[in-house]
């Protein structure tokens, strides 16, 4: 059965709406360039465009004039719904979001709604919207859902794995050219003891040598489904010559981006719930609710982080410099690294010169990781192609911790902790077998009996 769709070519009127230095050049056409320093007109399929960052992505795209789509089956709203928890901020639907951004900046964001594990439905979009790059990040991105219990593993590892495997046979068969931009993970690599390169990693062994995809020690179910997704993408490169750039992003940080700004019903998903909440964001959430900040255990754990701009930055710079026939190009996609003590201590202290006066607490970790580690992975490709970060910096945690603050009355504090945990409390050891006790007198408490 042939996939709902409901796709319209985008006017090429412009409202006043067009972003800093964008430019509407030719079609590519077939021919992607390898360092392309114009940016030309291009169709950008965004896969899951109705989630945090893919909602950002498709804004980014259209107001740079480029002919956007958004595939989505809107299933985020539906684990949103499965575990009672919701966006910070109210989002619109995607038909009210799409038609606010036509009002707002003049072209028509065009929706597939459908399945990727829907092999028809991937075939049936590509061949109707014929994009020259598809930006994915349609999977289900939550580690700790992934952890709640082996269904939620095993829907996380199908989801994800089978999604990108139809994309990759569906651009096979009808779209061999195009460009996948697909959004990994640094979880992929975890926290090996040595440097973690770029995506790569040479091996000498007995006197000869082999350029391998770097060895990776991932610590979800989640992080495991990328893992996948990267063999099943490299095989497809090698074997039947696609073309791709696999992004292993950090932590990402931020509600604002210069679109979501524009207008309140463009506003992207914002979680803090312990699920779908992520590191930085949850902290500035804990900070406005006056909630102890939550360090998982002793704090030391490293991670790449980024603000959400640069993430639309780094996918900008992927988009416009594709990657060769047959290559899977990878790029560690962070700006900066820090412990998520560091983090926490950070928030504390711009939560304090705003009057806010927040604690920091190490609660048990509920997640099998080092606490303590070696972290040095490189993240020189997209500053090559010209990335200029955003750091982290007090003035964007105030910013943060205001736009917050207008929602205040929408946090639920039963949410920042729910319980998911990596593996099973070990059981108590088992006692010695007690003395035998003298019967105590009629009467006595149990606390005396102890
Ligand atoms: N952490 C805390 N306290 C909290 C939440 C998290 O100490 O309240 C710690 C975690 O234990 C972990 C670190 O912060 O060590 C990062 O956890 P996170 O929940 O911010 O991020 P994570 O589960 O790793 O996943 C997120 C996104 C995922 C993306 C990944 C990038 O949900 O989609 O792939 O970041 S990375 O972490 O580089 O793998």
């Amino acid at each position: 059965m042939r996939p709902m769709v409901s796709w319209r070519r985008s006017p090429t009127a412009d409202h006043g709406c067009r972003a800093p230095g964008a430019s509407l050049g030719p079609s590519p056409g077939v021919d992607h360039p390898r360092r392309s320093v114009e940016q030309v007109k291009q169709r950008i399929l965004v896969l899951g465009g109705d989630g945090y960052l893919g909602w950002p992505t498709a804004m980014y795209f259209s107001r740079r004039g480029h002919e956007v789509a958004i595939a989505d089956n809107l299933s985020k709203r539906g684990w949103e719904a499965e575990l009672d928890v919701e966006p910070l901020i109210p989002i619109a639907s995607l038909d009210d979001r799409i038609a606010a951004w036509q009002e707002v900046c003049g072209p028509r964001i065009g929706s597939f709604v459908g399945d990727l594990t829907d092999l028809d439905f991937v075939r049936g979009t590509l061949e109707d919207f014929r994009p020259d790059t598809i930006v994915h990040y349609g999977e289900q991105p939550s580690a700790p859902y992934s952890m709640i219990d082996a269904q939620h593993a095993a829907f996380t590892q199908v989801n994800n794995v089978v999604g990108t495997l139809n994309l990759l046979f569906a651009m096979r068969d009808v779209a061999p050219d195009t460009h996948l931009v697909k959004l990994g993970t640094m979880g992929e690599y975890g926290t090996p003891d040595i440097d973690i390169e770029e995506g790569y990693l040479t091996v000498h062994h007995n006197g000869r040598s082999h350029r391998f995809l770097y060895p990776k020690t991932p610590g979800s179910m989640y992080h495991l489904s990328k893992v996948h997704d990267s063999h099943n993408i490299h095989f497809a490169c090698r074997v039947w010559g696609l073309r791709a750039t696999d992004l292993n992003q950090g932590v990402v940080y931020g509600i604002e981006t210069d679109e979501t700004a524009l207008d309140p019903r463009l506003a992207t998903s914002f979680h803090y719930d312990e699920v779908f909440g992520t590191a930085l964001n949850r902290f500035c959430v804990q900070a406005v609710a006056v909630e102890p900040i939550s360090v998982y255990g002793r704090g030391g754990q490293t991670r790449g982080y980024l603000n959400i701009r640069d993430t639309l930055a780094c996918v900008g710079l992927a988009t416009e410099t594709a990657a060769a026939p047959a290559e899977m190009r990878v790029f560690n996609q962070f700006t900066e690294t820090f412990s998520v003590l560091e983090l926490a201590q950070r928030v504390r202290d711009a939560a304090a010169h705003l009057g806010i006066e927040t604690t920091i607490a190490h609660a048990p970790n509920p997640r099998v990781e080092a606490e303590e580690h070696y972290y040095n992975p490189r993240h020189s490709g997209l500053l090559e192609l010209g990335l200029e970060p955003h750091p982290l910096s007090e003035e964007l945690i105030d910013t943060m911790i205001e736009r917050i603050s207008a929602f205040r009355d929408r946090i639920r504090p039963e949410l920042l902790v729910m319980g998911v945990r990596w593996a099973p409390e070990r059981p108590a050891p088992e006692r010695p077998a007690a003395e035998p006790v003298a019967a105590a007198p009629a009467g006595a408490s149990r606390q005396d009996r102890a």
